[in-house]
């Protein structure tokens, strides 16, 4: 028999597989949906920004982390460096190199960038922790400061932040405001006060409230609901609620993250998830990795039903580098790559859910 002449649809795969060295990355599927698509671009059709935490340590020694940094996301937020005590580590001592670093990062790869963030009680200081303490800096004091730390830094972004995290983790467990140096020494005005400010040094940038355990609807995330209907009926530019969605698979997931995400969208605001990663008990195995995965799409495809929703960034892409182990004994692999940037059944799903269709 002699063999039928290929066709042009069957060499033009031919000669593309003897260029790329493989049969694998020929794919029948449409373009939309292709597994080589990075996650940025399947997120730029669905108007999301998708974000990472980035480590500037692992940024400037690891090559491949760089790579998969740039290719995947469009949006990057400062794991560490642009916190207080990174930027200001002598009282009245700006030292931005490190945060400046990423936002030459950021805008060589067509990046946007998320700020975080401006009030925290944590990664404070040792001077202004100090100072509190000792009643060296009084409450008139620590005000002048607050008022001159968030100036200065939102206007040495200004233009370069979307998204700013104004006041960070706010409310305790209990959904009691969180008994800070901050609320201890100004009292609860200090959250208008830092919205206010941080607004006038940069009015084109988006002004976030952001915490943990506000996924879905809960005695928390209520709390920043009232919150921030209270701030804006007074003018108070609050224009963001960022839900870090820091989750565990022990735990069942969250409820109602669509119902919390469109209520906040109901006040005018945007919503964004900030700081995913879902934790589990190490070793990781298959039935975890699935349901890690499960966790993942269910957080993305809420945040796609809701217009409002902006930007889903995740705290770190890969478990390489990631804060869990050090903090949640035993724990780990709460990220979309492996140790060696292996992609796991999260990545894969986030992308799937990113590349369907309807929405
Ligand atoms: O990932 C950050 C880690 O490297 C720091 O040591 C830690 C210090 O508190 O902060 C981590 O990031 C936190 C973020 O800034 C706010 N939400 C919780 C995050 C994880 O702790």
């Amino acid at each position: 028999m002699t063999p039928r002449p290929l066709g042009p649809a069957t060499a033009a795969a031919l000669a593309a597989m003897l260029l790329l060295g493989t049969a694998s990355t020929v794919s029948a599927q449409p373009a939309h949906d292709r597994g080589d698509t990075p996650l940025r671009a399947l997120a730029d059709r669905q108007d999301l920004r998708i974000g990472t935490a980035v480590d500037m340590n692992a940024l400037a020694d690891d090559e491949q982390y760089r790579t998969i940094a740039a290719r995947e996301f469009s949006s990057v937020t400062a794991e560490n460096v642009m916190k207080w005590e990174a930027v200001e580590p002598q009282q009245g001592v700006n030292d931005f190199t490190q945060a400046d670093a990423l936002v030459d990062f950021a805008h060589r790869n067509k990046q946007a960038v998320r700020g975080h963030t401006l009030v925290w009680h944590n990664q404070l200081p040792a001077w202004l922790t100090a100072g509190v303490a000792d009643g060296s800096i009084d409450a008139t004091e620590l005000r002048r400061i607050l008022h001159d730390h968030i100036t200065t830094t939102v206007k040495h972004f200004k233009g370069k932040i979307y998204q700013w995290d104004v006041v960070n983790e706010i409310f305790d467990d209990n959904a009691q405001l969180r008994d800070s140096i901050w609320l201890q020494q100004l009292g609860p005005s200090y959250i208008a006060d830092a919205f206010r400010w941080a607004h006038a040094a940069d009015p084109g940038a988006k002004l976030f409230l952001n915490d943990y355990n506000t996924e879905g609807v809960n005695a928390k995330s209520t709390a920043y609901y009232e919150l921030a209907k209270e701030l804006r009926a007074q003018g108070v530019p609050v224009q963001g609620m960022g839900i870090q969605g820091h989750l565990d698979i022990q735990y069942g997931f969250p409820g109602d993250v669509q119902d919390n995400l469109e209520r906040f969208s109901a006040l005018g605001m945007q919503t964004a998830f900030t700081e995913v990663d879902v934790r589990m008990d190490l070793p990781a195995d298959d039935a975890k990795l699935t349901r890690q995965a499960d966790d993942y799409r269910r957080l993305v495809q809420a945040c796609l039903n809701v217009r409002r929703c902006t930007s889903f960034t995740v705290w770190g892409y890969t478990d390489k580098y990631s804060w869990i182990p050090g903090v949640f004994t035993g724990q780990g692999a709460a990220n979309l790559f492996d140790e060696v940037f292996a992609v796991k059944p999260a990545y894969t799903t986030v992308r799937d859910t990113l590349a369907a269709r309807e929405h």
